[in-house]
């Protein structure tokens, strides 16, 4: 990594709180060396321990205390640290000079997180992403804390509480664990019809990523820019992922979740460890001041999003992870991300979920970590130096020298002094707000199902069938008839045959089916369940289908080598060294651990057996050319797990490839597909068949086929 000297100089900061035990004694937190880091102090050798012993005292003392709260949402995530780099300059909108300097690199700390579960909860939980970034930026630290969704499931702080309760575990019996598939979700959902298209994208495949590095992150909100000149222009910042947007199969993650719990983390740590770093292009849609009304939706409602067809991304720069951090605690758990820490030239809109967020940040800080002092600790401190009144306060580290904490003041010479706006001083944006003071919703909120509808027109087949399947899954675990009844009726609203379908599935009557208005249809069979709602203005948007994101790499995917003695070396090298160029990871999986000997008497050392992981851990499979390894696959002791491992990748539509002399096993599996028909099932007399191996894997998977392979694995 090149390191600009933003970098350095977070880096050393940093530094500056390393410690490295290498040859070093054990000593208390005093500094005191320890000789017996074993035994208590007794009075007797079976004796009771002594009050006195200050070195047990001091280490169980601390150990009781270990634990912080966790955030009461986004408790489970990971990060990394990385640079941004603005590579077209934004100044004609913002003056924010880490956007404006084409060329310009600022360090960032990134944690991506699931919502509702708790810190120790799977990764592979249906659920949204959060995407935060702290750009450490030279005029102080911006935040941006977004989501891996565009919109938002309410448009009012007021009610994030009760999202929030709604969605975590039941309050009798703290069940169920990292999951809406529950009774007081869907009772919420049910009631709120502006979660609608937040629901679409929740029961989209977007909510089971296959990994950080393969989702989208978004700002969400709409925020404003300000120029040098004080022009604004409002802005939807986008991340688009180079590797592409992919997910798994739910079925895939329910597995997942049992196998490794931790694959999200793992993949983000280890892409970083292989320095496959993980990058995204940086873009913005730019709306000018004049034309804030002339949308159908109001662009302060979060529940909207802008198709790109309406307002084209541009791309500008590019986020790049490129360091894990050293200590998951002091970093990851510890970063406190803030939509309110802006800086020149960004400022935020009169978006009321925007708006509570300001409050609820450094409000749920101080209970978190404990201290108004958070922005001391090292992952949270701002590149330039802090210089204020303020001061004291639960574990102060800064030591300001002098007397003077008050402005205006003379015995200090008046500093610090505030800086002008051309001095890079903050100014809020002037904006004349000149209304009644009142309690209530914008008519121009009231639009709940056009931008449902707009995402659901968009999806693939594939995608619609997983977010079908999602809706029946969730609904089924919901034990009250008439809850599922009115998310029935509100899907309804937003397309009359996904409603129907879903409606079969979950036992609801749909000729019996309440509107949401609580009116009961005269002569209700799906077509009347239409809704009368607005249409949206783009009635389809290539952008937020699956489909069409990039699909030309196979860069950090995991390709598993199953083979056993006897194997072909030659062809396992060929192949491995023509994935290994393409920047894949090889690893060989085999009948045990012990090592695999290949015909030519060289030797290959699995990473995993059979039956220490599976096929859901994969993104694709070779199955290694070699009679004789074949047959031992297929041996009494070998052959339920290597089949089972066939069939599951089958099944969740991967890239496999059966090298040489390996018919046996593609014959005992379930692969139905005719040879050469499937553009996955990769066979050694497919034409230039490595290559084909690899166009596979970049496609990721054939979920246009994946209706013909419900067969049991
Ligand atoms: Fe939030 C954490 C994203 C609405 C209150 N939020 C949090 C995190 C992300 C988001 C990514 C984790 C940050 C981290 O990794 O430490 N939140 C969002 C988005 C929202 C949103 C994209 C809507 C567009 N949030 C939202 C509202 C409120 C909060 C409306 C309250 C009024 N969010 C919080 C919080 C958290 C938080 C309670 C928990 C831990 C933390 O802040 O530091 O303050």
């Amino acid at each position: 990594m090149k390191k600009n000297k933003l970098s350095d100089i977070k880096l050393e900061q940093l530094k500056e709180h390393e410690t490295d035990n290498s040859d070093q004694a054990l000593t208390t937190n005093q500094g005191l060396k320890i000789s017996n880091n074993q035994d208590s102090l007794k009075s007797g050798e079976r004796g009771p321990s002594l009050l006195e012993d200050f070195i047990l005292r001091e280490k169980i003392t601390h150990f009781d205390h270990e634990r912080i709260p966790e955030r009461i949402v986004h408790a489970r995530g990971s990060g990394a640290h990385g640079t941004f780099k603005i590579n077209k300059s934004l100044a004609k909108y913002t003056k924010a000079k880490f956007l404006s300097e084409e060329g310009k690199e600022t360090p960032v700390f990134v944690r991506f997180s699931t919502v509702a579960g708790s810190a120790g909860s799977t990764d592979l939980a249906r659920d949204v992403r959060g995407f935060a970034i702290k750009f450490y930026t030279e005029e102080g630290n911006y935040d941006l804390v977004g989501n891996n969704i565009p919109v938002f499931f309410i448009q009012d702080a007021m009610k994030f509480p009760d999202l929030v309760h709604a969605v975590k575990p039941e309050p009798d019996n703290a069940i169920p664990q990292a999951a809406s598939a529950h009774d007081t979700f869907w009772d919420f959902i049910s009631l709120m019809p502006e979660s609608m298209h937040m629901i679409m994208w929740a029961m989209s495949d977007r909510a089971i990523p296959r990994s950080y590095r393969m989702m989208e992150g978004f700002g969400v909100h709409t925020f404003k820019f300000i120029n040098e000149e004080g022009k604004i222009h409002f802005v939807k910042f986008h991340f688009k992922p180079k590797l592409g947007v992919h997910s798994v199969a739910w079925d895939e993650a329910t597995k997942i979740s049992g196998k490794d719990s931790d694959f999200h983390r793992r993949d983000l740590w280890e892409a970083i460890e292989n320095g496959a770093f993980p990058e995204w292009d940086f873009g913005v849609q730019i709306i000018p001041e004049e034309d804030e009304h002339k949308f159908n939706f109001d662009l302060l409602d979060p529940t909207k999003l802008i198709p790109e067809e309406e307002v084209p991304v541009e791309l500008v720069g590019t986020l790049t992870l490129n360091r894990n951090p050293d200590n998951f605690f002091a970093e990851t758990e510890q970063i406190a991300f803030h939509p309110g820490h802006l800086v020149p030239g960004i400022d935020f809109t009169n978006d009321p979920l925007l708006q509570g967020r300001l409050f609820s940040y450094t409000d749920t800080q101080l209970s978190r970590l404990g201290s108004s002092n958070f922005h001391e600790i090292p992952i949270n401190r701002s590149i330039n130096t802090v210089h204020n009144n303020q001061r004291d306060g639960h574990m102060r580290q800064q030591i300001v020298k002098g007397k003077v904490s008050y402005e205006p003041n003379s015995i200090g010479g008046g500093c610090p002094f505030q800086a002008m706006w051309k001095d890079g001083g903050f100014t809020s944006q002037e904006e004349r707000v000149d209304g009644k003071k009142i309690r209530a919703r914008s008519q121009s909120f009231v639009d709940h199902y056009s931008q449902a509808k707009l995402f659901y027109n968009s999806q693939s087949e594939p995608e619609k069938m997983h977010l079908q399947n999602a809706l029946i899954f969730e609904l089924s675990k919901v034990t009250i008839p008439a809850i599922r009844e009115k998310v029935v009726g509100q899907l309804a609203f937003i397309n009359k045959d996904l409603a129907a379908l879903v409606a079969k599935k979950v036992g609801v009557d749909v000729t019996k089916l309440k509107q949401p208005n609580g009116s009961i249809p005269a002569d209700a069979d799906s077509k009347t369940l239409q809704s009368p709602e607005k249409e949206p203005s783009t009635k389809s948007s290539d952008a937020l289908s699956m489909k069409n994101t990039v699909k030309n790499t196979i860069k950090s995917r995991v390709i598993g080598f199953i083979m056993e003695n006897g194997v072909n070396a030659k062809d396992v090298n060929t192949l491995k060294s023509k994935l290994e160029k393409e920047g894949a990871v090889i690893q060989v999986i085999a009948g045990s651990l012990a090592p695999v000997k290949a015909d030519d008497g060289t030797t290959f050392e699995p990473k995993h057996s059979l039956t220490s992981t599976a096929s859901v851990c994969f993104d694709a499979l070779y199955i290694s050319s070699g009679k004789k390894s074949a047959e031992t696959l297929l041996n009494e002791d070998n052959k339920p797990g290597a089949l089972l491992f066939v069939n599951e990748a089958y099944k969740h539509c991967k890239a496999i490839y059966f090298g040489k002399e390996t018919d046996e096993i593609y014959n005992a599996s379930n692969v139905k597909s005719k040879k050469h028909e499937d553009p996955a099932i990769i066979t050694s007399d497919n034409n230039n068949s490595d290559y084909a191996f690899i166009k596979a894997v970049a496609n990721h998977r054939v979920w246009e086929l994946e209706k013909d392979r419900n067969n049991p694995a």
